[in-house]
């Protein structure tokens, strides 16, 4: 790390905790301090020393075009010269609330509002509203955010009720969620026969993106939608990371499976802060002000977050691009893959389009154990080698990687050929 980023991270300890304004980018999880970004262009990001990282965080997900995409800049520089934020609707989120009904198959209405988190404790909060009970059924290794209902580990034995994730969340909110293993219906069916008629919703990333990738069983997926209906619960879709990254309908697109609310953030705001969360009519309408559910957000819907978002959701609905990123994702992963096996490694990578990550491990990741089970320390290796030769991955074994349009074949190779070269050396 740079003399820069070190002077720069003992400044930023005393006035910001851990000297980071979201913990993962601390880089406790591989033990490495955190880069300061100067600027970033198409796929690369430069620190505060000039050095030039090829980018695969992409602010964990939004970046999908790369970096100051520039139909992106434009509208955002026509934007500015109209002021910033009103307090009042506008035109633009309109139209973004059109786009998203119009590419996201379940959405018939939709609500701005300004993080993925705030997406999540909305759509947790309407659910218990609409269907009048409590419990909130998620699964280990997913993460929504840290509303307090969300921020919830798994007490002992299957289908229990959940036990604080955090200091701060009180004991009985807890004991309103019950955390399950992903990919495993019949703790669903468990917990439905034990809490069915107190369960007012499924909350589940259709593409886990949190305990690294994770491939869902399509059956797993079809019998959430199955077990929700027959108990009158909701099925609660968090597709922040998924949501038009997979494909301009995101996972439900891919695997046919409508949920009731869908929670989205990330590449909607082109880079700027935003979250949305919608779904069936009856259910959206009961929202303030229409409804008598309440949810509000000073910014939530900003000009700035709609402008950017919207010119980069016109650029998604061109078919190709999903295209080229699905053939960047297999070139770049199986490259990956393929340099380990001649370096003589056992590794997992589950990828989909251009998302995926790597597991230093010889069995299959299913669920948060498996992938638990997989070798950080030699995670903790490739990435500090993969950074000394410029490429620049999340620093956690438990995040996604992405690829975005702007990974040229160029980049992509180069990549391999560091991998290559850092697999040889572990
Ligand atoms: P935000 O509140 O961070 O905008 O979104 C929360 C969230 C909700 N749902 C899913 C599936 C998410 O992945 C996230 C946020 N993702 C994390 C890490 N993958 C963002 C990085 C961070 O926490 O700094």
């Amino acid at each position: 790390m740079g003399q820069r980023s070190r002077e720069l991270l003992k400044r930023a300890v005393n006035s910001i905790p851990g000297g980071v304004n979201s913990p993962v980018r601390a880089g406790k999880a591989v033990g490495v301090d955190p880069l300061f970004i100067s600027r970033a262009e198409g796929c690369f990001l430069w620190d505060e020393e000039g050095n030039r990282y090829i980018d695969y965080v992409c602010s964990w997900g939004p970046m999908i075009l790369g970096h100051g995409c520039s139909e992106v800049l434009n509208v955002l520089e026509e934007r500015l010269s109209k002021g910033t934020s009103y307090g009042a609707p506008t035109l633009l989120e309109v139209e973004m609330a059109e786009a998203i009904i119009d590419m996201v198959p379940s959405v018939e209405m939709v609500r701005m509002v300004n993080s993925g988190t705030e997406a999540t404790m909305s759509a947790v909060r309407l659910a218990r509203g609409f269907t009048g009970r409590n419990k909130i059924i998620k699964f280990e290794g997913c993460y929504h955010g840290h509303a307090d209902s969300l921020l919830v580990s798994a007490g002992s034995g299957l289908a229990t009720l959940g036990i604080p994730g955090s200091p701060g969340v009180p004991k009985d909110l807890a004991g309103y969620t019950i955390p399950l293993p992903f990919n495993n219906l019949d703790g669903v069916v468990r917990a439905f026969e034990k809490y069915g008629p107190d369960i007012a919703a499924v909350i589940v990333e259709p593409i886990p993106g949190n305990m690294g990738v994770i491939l869902p069983d399509r059956l797993f997926l079809k019998g959430l939608r199955d077990l929700t209906r027959e108990n009158g619960a909701l099925l609660i879709f968090d597709e922040v990371i998924s949501g038009f990254r997979v494909g301009k309908g995101g996972a439900q697109d891919l695997y046919g499976i409508l949920p009731d609310i869908t929670c989205l953030g990330k590449i909607i705001g082109g880079g700027l802060p935003v979250g949305a969360y919608g779904g069936r009519r009856e259910i959206m309408e009961r929202m303030a002000p229409e409804g008598d559910i309440y949810q509000a957000g000073t910014l939530s819907g900003n000009p700035l977050a709609m402008a950017a978002g919207l010119a980069t959701l016109d650029i998604l609905k061109r078919e190709e691009i999903y295209r080229e990123l699905e053939e960047k994702g297999k070139r770049l992963f199986s490259g990956l893959e393929a340099a380990a096996v001649a370096a003589g490694l056992n590794v997992v990578i589950n990828h989909i389009g251009s998302m995926g990550s790597i597991f230093f491990t010889g069995d299959p990741v299913t669920d948060f154990e498996s992938a638990k089970r997989s070798d950080v320390g030699l995670f903790k290796r490739y990435y500090s080698a993969m950074l000394d030769r410029g490429i620049y991955l999340a620093p956690s074994p438990f995040e996604a990687s992405f690829i975005s349009a702007a990974h040229d074949d160029e980049s992509i190779q180069k990549t391999i050929q560091c991998a290559a070269e850092t697999f040889a050396s572990l």
